[in-house]
């Protein structure tokens, strides 16, 4: 399995043959890896190169430490395609996950430049402010925090964010959702990210800022996310000519 005279390092070796584990199923999501040990061991390898590999592994995502625990298999990442203008709710039942919320704030607050300038408002115009962790089966997927012009999105309640914001939209208020422009960029998680997201120090999150407009083109949200790099990967089909 590994050929120390081959060019390849032997850490990207390791990486390779950890991985095809993982695909095959020998080694299924939240079991513990072998030791460094048994690798050491097995590959007649040094622990420095064994380290190099998992900590590699452990950054794509492919496995996560737990202090005083060991080394285990991640989850599979959420693939999110990139062509529909979809919900939250919507993308976790399409891969059977159960889609949850936990409210961190609600209110309303007067719109300051950047939310204004993105809702196309005057500025101190009322907005409703939402932060939500966003759960697939209870796990912390992403922090999003939502402004919504308050004489527009109206009536807004507890119980209709802990459910479906889109669904409400369009079933209560009959409003038509029609686009959205979106940029993605790598970070890494802020303080309150990590403790809500319950990632380690240093961790690195999606930041997705989406625009959300009407049929009509009038913007109805400015949603600024913080998705967990370690469980989420975007997936765009692009066409030539
Ligand atoms: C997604 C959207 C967000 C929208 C939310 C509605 C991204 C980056 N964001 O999370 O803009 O507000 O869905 O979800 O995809 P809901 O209908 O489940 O409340």
């Amino acid at each position: 399995m590994i050929d120390k005279r081959s060019p390849i390092p032997i850490y990207h070796q390791l990486e390779e043959y950890i991985k095809t584990q993982i695909d095959s199923g020998e080694l299924q999501p939240d079991e513990a890896i072998p030791s460094e040990r048994v690798y050491a061991d097995m590959f007649q390898i040094s622990r420095m190169t064994i380290r190099q590999a998992l900590t590699n592994l452990v950054n794509d995502g492919y496995l996560y430490r737990q202090k005083g625990r060991g080394t285990f298999v991640n989850k599979k990442k959420v693939e999110q395609r990139l062509q529909g203008l979809t919900s939250f709710t919507e993308d976790m039942k399409e891969r059977g996950f159960t889609p949850g919320s936990k409210l961190v704030s609600f209110e309303i607050i007067p719109s300051g430049r950047e939310i204004a300038e993105r809702l196309k408002l005057s500025e101190n115009t009322p907005v409703y402010e939402i932060k939500r962790v966003r759960l697939a089966d209870n796990v912390p997927m992403a922090l999003e925090t939502t402004y919504l012009p308050a004489n527009l999105v109206k009536g807004l309640t507890e119980d209709i964010i802990n459910q479906s914001l889109y669904q409400y939209i369009e079933e209560k208020l009959s409003l038509t959702i029609h686009e959205a422009t979106q940029q993605i960029e790598a970070s890494i998680a802020k303080e309150q990210e990590l403790r809500l997201l319950e990632i380690e120090k240093g961790s690195p999150v999606l930041l997705i800022l989406r625009t959300s407009h009407l049929k009509d083109g009038t913007p109805f949200e400015f949603v600024k996310s913080a998705y967990r790099a370690d469980r989420y990967k975007f997936v765009h089909t692009m066409q030539r000519g």
